[in-house]
């Protein structure tokens, strides 16, 4: 008796349990969309902001609009009439009326459709403004992953690096668009809107950082096996912070400190890296894969597929494919005394 009670009160106790439980990615799931380091409802650029604005404006009318629309069909609905004994009589009056509102309802959308676009072409001045003394990169889409240039005022202050981008705070940047294959989409939603790296087409697209902070981008617009693996992070710094960051990033790569380091420098070539990837200032010069100059003080791996980390570079050379199928870099035959010596070279390279 006392155990089959027990046992009723458990169940009595767990369901309104399960009921908040399943009620939770309801609640919580808007809030998630709203906030973080990829969002265009938490806009952290002077473009962002403006695309949000309009989002706004244009979902207030079109609220308030199909309110009424609601409303006035709900009154139609209450106060139906019964048919009239002759329905097609004509009572002029009421034509009269009727007239009337179509008028008015007809002018009004003219002037919310001409008001909406005129919100929308303001807000375009903002979103596709062009500044003559914007912070210039080049980005060539490649599958998948991202290419970067830096173009300084001199060739010597120009460099190329991959799969991230540090830009100012409060300064306009300008990023030149082409792709190397298919067409991609750079997309960076706390920033700015999208838009497209073509083959031999070169796009623009500005936008300026307002807050310091990492944001995340990716690629919007589908281009083969991997397109879902193909991010790349927004590093936004203080003026100072990235004056800093450009000088050493123009700098060549790092001499390897130590003898395993020196031999990972030479595995690096022995075992065909070299073949892809460029390291400046050494022997490797390959141009297939992204630039591994600066590749330890990177904050990802892979195109913002794992984070940066001693274990997630070393699984990234030991087996790419398993990491990222059908992505451009074969599984290289390394030993494992061996991806240790590259493993510890590539981490030197801040
Ligand atoms: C056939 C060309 C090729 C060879 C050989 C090659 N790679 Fe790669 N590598 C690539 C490509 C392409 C990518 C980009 C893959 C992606 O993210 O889709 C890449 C990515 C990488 C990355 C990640 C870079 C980043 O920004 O996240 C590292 C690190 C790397 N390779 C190291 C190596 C090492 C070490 C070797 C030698 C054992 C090697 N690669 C051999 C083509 C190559
Ligand atoms: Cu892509």
């Amino acid at each position: 008796m006392t155990g089959s009670a027990s046992h009723r009160g458990a169940r009595r106790t767990s369901m309104p349990v399960r009921m908040r439980t399943a009620l939770v990615p309801f609640v919580t799931l808007p809030l998630a969309a709203c906030a973080g380091r990829q969002s265009a409802l938490d806009p952290h650029g002077i473009q962002s902001d403006q695309i949000l604005r309009t989002l706004f404006v244009f979902l207030m009318i079109a609220a308030i609009v199909w309110l009424a629309v609601v409303i006035v069909l709900g009154i139609g609905l209450l106060r139906r009439k019964r048919a009239a004994e002759r329905p097609l009589a004509l009572h002029l009056p009421f034509e009269q009326a009727t007239g009337r509102v179509v008028l008015g309802l007809g002018l009004a959308t003219l002037v919310i459709v001409l008001g909406l676009s005129i919100v929308s072409y303001a807000g375009q001045r903002t979103v596709f403004a062009k500044d003559d003394s914007a912070l210039t990169l080049k980005i060539i889409g490649h599958q998948w992953w991202w290419e970067v240039h830096y173009e300084g005022d001199s060739p010597d202050r120009s460099f190329v690096t991959a799969n991230e981008i540090r830009i100012p705070t409060g300064q306009p940047v300008k990023v030149e668009l082409e792709s190397a294959d298919v067409i991609h989409s750079f997309w960076v939603p706390s920033l700015t809107g999208k838009m497209d790296l073509v083959t031999g087409q070169a796009n623009e697209l500005q936008f300026t950082a307002k807050n310091a902070g990492v944001y995340r981008g990716q690629c919007a617009e589908f281009c083969g096996l991997q397109h879902a693996h193909m991010a790349f992070a927004v590093l936004a710094l203080p003026p100072d912070e990235f004056g800093r960051w450009r000088d050493h990033e123009n700098q060549s790569a790092n001499s390897p400190a130590d003898q395993l380091g020196k031999q990972g420098e030479q595995l690096f070539r022995a075992r065909g890296c070299a073949l892809c990837h460029n390291i400046r200032g050494t022997l490797a010069g390959g141009q297939l894969g992204p630039d591994l100059t600066h590749v330890g003080s990177r904050t990802t791996v892979a195109a913002g597929t794992l984070p940066m980390a001693p274990a997630t570079l070393g699984a990234w050379i030991a087996d790419p494919q398993h990491i990222k199928p059908g992505n451009f870099m074969p599984k290289m035959p390394v030993q494992s005394d061996e991806l240790i010596a590259i493993l510890h070279y590539l981490e030197q390279l801040k």
